[in-house]
């Protein structure tokens, strides 16, 4: 097989999907010298097999807003793989969502999902509503009328979705409530829940803990540590939060985060105390990032652009895809950077990855350092099967010690001749061996 020949096929069949085609081939050229040792993965097509979807839902959503319009969306969900168990992914509801961004994800998380240890498929779903200046009643509404479309096509051992951009603890409970009301009956199928109905310990912080947890890790082979590091994060969700709890905790100083309007940096960085008054500002008040100013002014607010021009020796990408550039990526390295750990799905580009690579700084692609949010949602799985809940220090035990085995199986297949370690080709080769020895085993 050549990655190029798979890749030439699916640009055809899918020539409006840039997205989707980026994900494929960063997959494809890191996992080939692997396919090509396994002669019956090529008699299997098992390539094609894996780059295409199961299936994927598409559906119209209507809903009325509070002054008694109908409005309209569009809803998706992609059932990627199940081979090593039900599809799971989440839910994602942002202006921005099409069938490309979304198949890109639903891609992807078959692989991040396997990496786990857990035994969980892959896929995604969502729509182009934005919950962002939304009435709750709206959101609610919208939820609920999302979930009688999508609600036949999910189960706990079918499809469990959970949260991603633009969907936390409130759409889920609002999703979870109407599924349950459909089919009368108390099940696991959405994680992400609330602690009073089924939700695990941990599962907000999973994500960015995990990351953090990673990125110790990848310190660790430089006998290196996060305590007294800068560290540049993109983001101010729930991704971003954690992440820069987690780093606050470890003895590191977070100095920037962001919406999708700007950036800020704080000088002085981002103590406890300021990060409650994140905490407050995008959770509370669901406000922008700019108001951080109104308490701190010291910072500054930079309007419609990257915080990767501040000098850091960290930067973390928690917001969204392609959001670091080739250019960006040559100005945190020449600023000093000596590690980026990707939060977010895909949020360097191609060009970006490869100026990381050649200077051989360290780098995780986000199939390995965000996959603590999905192995929590696994944790979550169990729990409800169990009809038991864990203490958080179980669970947060179970995180760190997938993390670190993500970590040693990335530095197992990723270590090349000089000892660099290639993190993307170690997440890939790791990810996809056992996908498709599962997918061998179950036959055509
Ligand atoms: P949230 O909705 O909580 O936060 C998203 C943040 O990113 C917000 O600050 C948002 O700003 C910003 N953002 C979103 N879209 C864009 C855009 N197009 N351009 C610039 N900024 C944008 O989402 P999460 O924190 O959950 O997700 C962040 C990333 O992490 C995503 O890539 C997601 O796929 C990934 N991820 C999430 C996991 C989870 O468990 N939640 C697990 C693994 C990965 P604004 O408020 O202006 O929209
Ligand atoms: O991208 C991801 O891994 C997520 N958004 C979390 C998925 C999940 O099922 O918890």
């Amino acid at each position: 097989m050549e990655a190029k020949k798979v890749l030439e096929i699916l640009q055809r069949r899918f020539p409006n999907e840039p997205e989707y085609l980026q994900a494929v081939e960063e997959v494809l050229n890191s996992i080939e010298e692997e396919y090509n040792n396994h002669p019956e993965f090529e008699r299997y097509n098992l390539i094609e097999r894996l780059c295409i979807p199961d299936r994927v839902y598409e559906f119209r959503v209507n809903w009325m807003d509070d002054s008694g319009k109908i409005q309209t969306n569009m809803g998706y969900r992609i059932q990627h793989n199940n081979a090593i168990g039900p599809y799971k992914g989440g839910i994602r509801f942002h202006s921005s969502v099409n069938l490309s961004i979304l198949k890109f994800l639903a891609f992807e998380q078959p692989f991040k999902n396997s990496l786990t240890t857990l035994p969980m498929g892959g896929g995604k779903g969502g729509s182009d509503f934005s919950p962002r200046g939304k009435s709750d009643a709206e959101v609610m509404r919208f939820c609920q009328a999302f979930v009688l479309e999508l609600g036949r096509h999910i189960g706990p051992n079918i499809d469990v979705p959970a949260g991603d951009i633009g969907v936390g603890g409130r759409e889920v409970g609002y999703m979870f409530g109407m599924y349950k009301k459909l089919t009368r009956e108390f099940t696991g199928t959405f994680t992400g829940k609330g602690m009073e109905f089924g939700g695990s310990l941990l599962r907000p912080e999973a994500t960015g803990y995990g990351a953090v947890y990673f990125l110790q890790e990848m310190l660790k082979t430089k006998g290196d540590s996060v305590k007294g590091k800068k560290v540049a994060v993109s983001g101010a969700g729930n991704v971003a939060q954690y992440a820069m709890k987690k780093i606050l905790e470890l003895g590191g100083t977070p100095i920037t985060c962001s919406d999708s309007n700007g950036y800020i940096y704080d000088p002085d960085g981002i103590d406890m105390e300021k990060w409650e008054y994140i905490m407050l500002l995008k959770n509370g008040y669901r406000a922008r990032i700019s108001k951080y100013l109104e308490k701190y002014p010291n910072a500054k607010y930079v309007e419609g652009a990257k915080p990767w021009g501040e000098k850091c020796d960290i930067a973390m990408p928690c917001a969204t895809q392609n959001e670091l550039n080739g250019e960006q990526a040559a100005q945190l390295v020449a600023n000093g950077c000596i590690a980026v750990c990707e939060g977010a799905n895909m949020p360097c580009t191609p060009e970006a990855i490869k100026v990381f690579q050649d200077a051989k700084i360290l780098y995780s692609p986000g199939k390995a350092s965000n996959a603590g949010g999905v192995s929590v949602s696994g944790l979550e799985m169990s729990q409800n099967s169990e009809r038991l809940s864990w203490t958080a220090e179980d669970v947060d035990n179970r995180l760190h010690t997938i993390m670190e085995t993500i970590h040693a199986n990335c530095v197992k297949y990723g270590t090349e001749a000089d000892g660099y370690v290639n993190y993307v080709k170690g997440a890939n080769v790791a990810g996809f061996m056992k996908v498709a020895s599962a997918m061998m085993a179950q036959g055509i």
